[in-house]
C-alpha cells in the first residue's frame, strides 16, 4: 500500500512512528513542511524535516520532541562569547552538524530534496521524506510588538516570543512562486491513501497545501484523504495552533479545522473520542467523521490511530 502523509514536525513525526508500526511492508512517502526553515549562523535549519528524520531514525530528544538526544551546546556558547546571536534559538552541537552538511550540499548545488535524501541515508527513517518544495518558503507572522506592527519569522514568533505577542496574519513568504519538489505530485497521484496527521493545520499542513499544485493534486487524487484532528476538546495538544488558527479566522475546535480543510479536500475526519459531540457537525458539512482515541501517548496509541485512519479510508473508498 502506498501512503502519502503531509507532515509538520512533532505531531507529524509521532504519528508517522505509529503508522510505520501499523503498516509493516507499506510504502510511506512523507511530504514535509519547510515553512519553518530558517537561516541562522550562515546555516540552513529545517526543523520539521529534522524532527521527522530524527524521530523515525532514533535520534530525537524524546521529551522535547525536537533536536537530538544527549545534546551539548558548546558551539552556541562559543558563538555567544563572540557576541553572535540569536541567543533565543537553541542549536545543539550534534544538530549543528546536520545543518553544516545540509548547507554545504546546498552550496554545492544540490536541491533540498537531494540533500534530505542524503541526510536520511544516515538516519534510515524507513519512509521516503521529501520536502514540499526545493524553493525557499518561510512562514512569517504579522504581529504587533510594543504598539508597532511588524512581520517576524515564525521561529521568532514561536521560540523568542513564545506566541505571546498577537498573531494578526500568517504569511508563507515565497509559497506563491514555489513549485512542488520532484516526486511530490507523483506520490500524491499514485497514492492508495493520503493522510493528514495531527499536525498544525495552518503553519504545517496549511503551508504544504499553499505550494501551488499540491492542494489541487490532493483534491484530484484517486486516493481517499483522511485527516486526524490536532485539536482535542477545543485546545491544541501542544504548540500554538489556537493562535495561528485565530489569525486565519478559524475557531479552535476539531469541527472547525475539518471545515477549514473543507469537504472538497477531506474524505474523512477523525476527532478524539471526547469530541464525539462534534461528529454530527462535521458530517453536516459533508465530511464523514468518526470519533476515536487521538492522544499519541506512546507508539502503540499512535499505531492504533493510524489503523483507525486506514480502516476509515477503506470504508469511504
Ligand atoms: P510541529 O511542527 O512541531 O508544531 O508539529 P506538527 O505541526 O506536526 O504538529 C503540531 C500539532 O500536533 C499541534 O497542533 C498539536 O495540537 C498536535 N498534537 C500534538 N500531539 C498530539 C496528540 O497526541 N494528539 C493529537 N490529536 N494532536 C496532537
Ligand atoms: N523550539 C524551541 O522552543 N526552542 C528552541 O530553542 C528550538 C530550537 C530548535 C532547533 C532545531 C530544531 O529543529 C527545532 C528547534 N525548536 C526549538 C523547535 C521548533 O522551533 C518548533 O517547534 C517548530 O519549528 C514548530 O514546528
Ligand atoms: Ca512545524
Amino acid at each position: 500500500m502506498r501512503i502519502v502523509v503531509l507532515a509538520g514536525g512533532i505531531g507529524g513525526a509521532r504519528f508517522l512512528r505509529g503508522l510505520k508500526q501499523a503498516v509493516e511492508g507499506g510504502e510511506i512517502t512523507v511530504v514535509g513542511n519547510t515553512g519553518d526553515d530558517i537561516h541562522l549562523f550562515g546555516l540552513k535549519v529545517c526543523p520539521d524535516l529534522d524532527t521527522v528524520m530524527y524521530t523515525l531514525g532514533g535520534g530525537i530528544h524524546e521529551e522535547q520532541g525536537w533536536g537530538r538526544a544527549g545534546e551539548s551546546f558548546s558551539i552556541k556558547e562559543e558563538m555567544k562569547a563572540y557576541g553572535v546571536g540569536p541567543e533565543w534559538f537553541g542549536l545543539g552541537d550534534k544538530d549543528f552538524a546536520t545543518h553544516i552538511v545540509r548547507t554545504q550540499m546546498l552550496g554545492a548545488g544540490y536541491p533540498l530534496s537531494a540533500v534530505t535524501e542524503a541526510l536520511c541515508a544516515r538516519w534510515q527513517p524507513g519512509v521516503r521524506l521529501i520536502p514540499m518544495s526545493d524553493d525557499r518558503v518561510e512562514t512569517h507572522v504579522l504581529t504587533e510588538i510594543d504598539g508597532e506592527r511588524k512581520a517576524v519569522h515564525f521561529q521568532e514568533y514561536w521560540v523568542k516570543h513564545h506566541a505571546t505577542v498577537p498573531a494578526l496574519a500568517i504569511i508563507p513568504v515565497g509559497a506563491e512562486t514555489a513549485t512542488p519538489a520532484p516526486g511530490v505530485l507523483e506520490a500524491i497521484a499514485e497514492a492508495d491513501v493520503i493522510l493528514l496527521p495531527p499536525s498544525n493545520p495552518v503553519v504545517s499542513v496549511g503551508t504544504i497545501l499553499a505550494v501551488p499544485g499540491i492542494r489541487q493534486a490532493v483534491v484530484a487524487a484517486q486516493a481517499p484523504v483522511i485527516g486526524l484532528s490536532p485539536i482535542i476538546g477545543g485546545a491544541p495538544v501542544r504548540g500554538m495552533a489556537d493562535k495561528v488558527l485565530a489569525a486565519v479566522g478559524v475557531e479552535t475546535s476539531a469541527a472547525a479545522v475539518a471545515g477549514h480543510y473543507g469537504s472538497e479536500l477531506l474524505d474523512g475526519w477523525l476527532v478524539d473520542e471526547s469530541d464525539a459531540g462534534a461528529v454530527a457537525e462535521v458530517e453536516a458539512a459533508g465530511i464523514p467523521c468518526r470519533a476515536v482515541p487521538l492522544w499519541m501517548t506512546d507508539v502503540d496509541a499512535s499505531a492504533a490511530m493510524a489503523r483507525e485512519a486506514l480502516a476509515f479510508a477503506e470504508a469511504v473508498r
